[in-house]
């Protein structure tokens, strides 16, 4: 069997993913679609809402992001939002058909006291108005993991977001280390864990190839893997990069796909540069997730009214919550 066709077990190499990523685009498309069909219902894409609940001045110097205080961009800090404010809109996402709450702070890591209490509770009434809750809060201890594992978390977010050899380019101020320590916290607490990454900030497609191949080797394997295009912001060192070519997207959703047939591999910034023809062909490769709602974290996503649209005329229903994610763990 030659590396292209094996089934992914345990280590995946960066050759291994990089045979299945160069595969000619219709082969790739459909033999990601055939894994998609043995392990998801065929046309059940998840719906997730994402809200800021601290934007901007953050200590980190990510090249990509609006919100760190290294560079100048649209985004003034804030400060956190009540547990009423964010309620709210977990409550309006409900309403509006989203199953999953992503909460982001735009911290370098969860620092304890009132603010991460704060966003406890938050998890729990997330969680008690029948909802996936994830967050994203930048590094975590064993202790912090903990205590969101037992406030009901269903999942967290910290992505690799590229290679190990390309992220010193775009980071400088956390190692891929230190993100790797903070998911080995995330699955020790029993949390999920949702990480994955961004492309279109200049990396080869080596790069893209060696960080799925990083992610399909995560034991478990990631319980969702967020693709993001990159989202240029003016104002920060990749502000002006061009845009990702949606096929491009495609063939590392596809790749994502076929390495993590069990994770649900989310289609995430980027969306408002995609057409219609190029999502469906991203759902076609084995996306089975969005953000949906007006707003990412502080740049656009495509109109509730519009993605609606979209699920009527392609047939797409929402997938069930906790059809896929396992249960958060029961502290007591
Ligand atoms: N501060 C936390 C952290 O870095 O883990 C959480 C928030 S951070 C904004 C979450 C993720 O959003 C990043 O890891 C990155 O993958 C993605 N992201 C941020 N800005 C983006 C952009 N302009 N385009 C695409 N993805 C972006
Ligand atoms: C992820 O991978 N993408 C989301 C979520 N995880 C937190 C964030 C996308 C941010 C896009 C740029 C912005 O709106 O600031
Ligand atoms: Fe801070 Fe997260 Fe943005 Fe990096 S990606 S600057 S850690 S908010």
């Amino acid at each position: 069997m030659d590396a292209s066709t094996r089934a992914p077990r345990g280590e995946v190499t960066p050759a291994e993913a990089r045979a299945i990523h160069d595969l000619p685009l219709l082969d790739l498309v459909m033999r990601a679609q055939q894994v998609h069909r043995a392990h998801f219902p065929p046309n059940a894409v998840q719906r997730c809402t994402l809200l800021s609940i601290k934007t901007g001045g953050c200590e980190e110097d990510c090249g990509y992001c609006s919100q760190s205080s290294h560079h100048r961009t649209h985004v003034r800090p804030e400060r956190m939002l009540t547990v009423e404010e964010v309620l709210q809109r977990a409550r309006a996402a409900r309403e509006a058909g989203a199953t999953r709450f992503c909460m982001g702070a735009a911290w370098r890591q969860v620092k304890e006291g009132p603010a991460f209490e704060r966003v406890l509770e938050m998890v729990r009434g997330v969680r008690a108005l029948g909802l996936e809750a994830c967050a994203t809060l930048g590094m975590l201890t064993d202790e912090q993991a903990r205590a969101l594992a037992e406030a009901g978390l269903t999942a967290y977010n910290h992505n690799l977001d590229t290679s190990r050899a390309f992220y010193g380019r775009i980071v400088t101020t956390r190692s891929y280390d230190e993100r790797l320590r903070t998911l080995r916290a995330v699955q020790r607490a029993g949390i999920a864990v949702c990480c994955g990454g961004i492309i279109g900030m200049g990396e080869s497609v080596e790069d893209r190839c060696a960080l799925l191949a990083t992610l399909a080797s995560l034991d478990p394997q990631p319980e969702s893997v967020p693709i993001n295009a990159l989202v240029p912001v003016a104002g920060t060192p990749l502000g002006n990069r061009p845009p990702v070519d949606p096929l491009e997207l495609v063939r590392v959703i596809a790749t994502a796909r076929i390495l993590m047939p069990r994770s649900v591999v989310r289609l995430s910034a980027g969306r408002t540069e995609l057409s219609r023809e190029a999502q469906v062909l991203c759902f076609l490769a084995g996306a089975n997730s969005i953000f949906f709602g007006d707003r990412l974290l502080t740049t656009g996503n495509p109109d509730v009214a519009d993605d609606e649209r979209l699920f009527r005329d392609a047939g797409l229903v929402p997938l069930e919550p906790e059809a896929h994610a396992p249960a958060p763990r029961c502290a007591s």
